[in-house]
């Protein structure tokens, strides 16, 4: 049945240009590539024009061979997927270890006040994705660093060459920990990263050996970038690769490389429509400097040119 349901689910995107998928009001990207596809999970805004807040229940996920045409997967998890939260399907991550997909999600707890952190699990990264822990990873009791609800947001995982994984998250105070090999639990104490206006949306790859730590700076949001020796630095801030956009606040990237190529994912509030709580995602390709450092990467209409993979079943 499920699998009869993702197929129906299944309908190819015209080829997009920026911004990437102009039925839905789109958020929040967070991608992952795998056999020459790129999955791309994002938030979905469901505001009306008229909300005053985000109204967001579900991420919404979207592949493509080739960075030029998408199919719409559906929503393969939602913030009802974890039973202790309510609401709030703000920013999420996913890796795989060990054949399974693990997908780390901001939602609002349901009886401790403030954002948490929950984790999914699935067989395939299509999903279906069911609580893999029955409880929140991170709650807004554990980290005392910011008097605010919102700080236990935007988790970004990454596993390092030598398997250890690292949760990175936060608003105004970025933290990280260690991540046991079950995926479910920390391992280790929580730490803090100190730096300058540091808003949210921590985001942590790597590319040709150098670790790459960008961000959300001030606020509206400019798109920020470290590089350290280390998934734990120490970091050397390198400046802004985005610039703030109109008529949003937010700005919320992930970065990969496919198929031999950069890319950028972000959002901004171009469809028609659009606003700060209507926001839409788009993708841009870009090309590391010889020293390693990303360039100022403009926001385009047209966005990368396709780039079919082989490797793409
Ligand atoms: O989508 C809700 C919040 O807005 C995210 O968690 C932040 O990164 C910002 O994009």
């Amino acid at each position: 049945m499920a699998a009869l349901g993702m197929a129906a689910l299944a309908a190819p995107v015209a080829e997009a240009a920026n911004p990437l998928f102009p039925k839905l009001f789109t958020a929040d990207p967070s991608a992952y590539v795998e056999n020459g596809t790129v999955y791309l999970y994002v938030g979905h805004d469901e505001a009306t024009p008229k909300s005053p807040d985000y109204v967001m229940n579900e991420w919404r996920l979207y592949t493509s061979c080739d960075m030029k045409n998408w199919t719409d997967r559906g929503s393969p998890v939602q913030a009802a997927t974890f039973k202790w939260a309510k609401g709030h399907a703000w920013a999420a991550d996913i890796t795989k270890r060990d054949g399974k997909y693990y997908f780390y999600s901001t939602v609002d707890h349901a009886t401790i006040p403030g954002h948490a952190i929950g984790v999914a699990v699935a067989d395939r990264p299509e999903g279906p994705f069911v609580d893999a822990r029955g409880s929140a990873l991170v709650t807004n009791d554990m980290t005392l660093q910011a008097p605010i609800a919102w700080d236990d947001i935007d988790p970004a995982v990454f596993q390092d060459d030598d398997g250890q994984a690292y949760l990175y998250w936060g608003n105004t105070v970025l933290k990280y920990a260690k991540l046991k090999p079950n995926m479910i639990e920390f391992d280790g104490p929580i730490q803090t990263v100190g730096m300058d206006m540091f808003t949210e949306a921590s985001y942590l790859h790597k590319h040709n050996g150098i670790y790459y730590l960008s961000y959300s700076r001030n606020f509206p949001e400019e798109t920020a970038y470290m590089t350290g020796p280390s998934p734990t630095g120490p970091w050397h801030y390198r400046g802004v690769i985005m610039s703030k956009n109109a008529r949003v606040k937010t700005i919320h990237q992930a970065i990969v490389d496919f198929n031999g190529k950069s890319y950028i994912f972000y959002h901004n509030a171009k469809l028609p429509g659009g606003g700060e709580f209507r926001r839409s995602v788009a993708v841009e390709e870009f090309k590391y400097n010889a020293d390693g450092t990303i360039p100022f990467i403009p926001q385009t209409k047209e966005g990368p040119a396709a780039n079919p993979s082989s490797a793409c079943k």
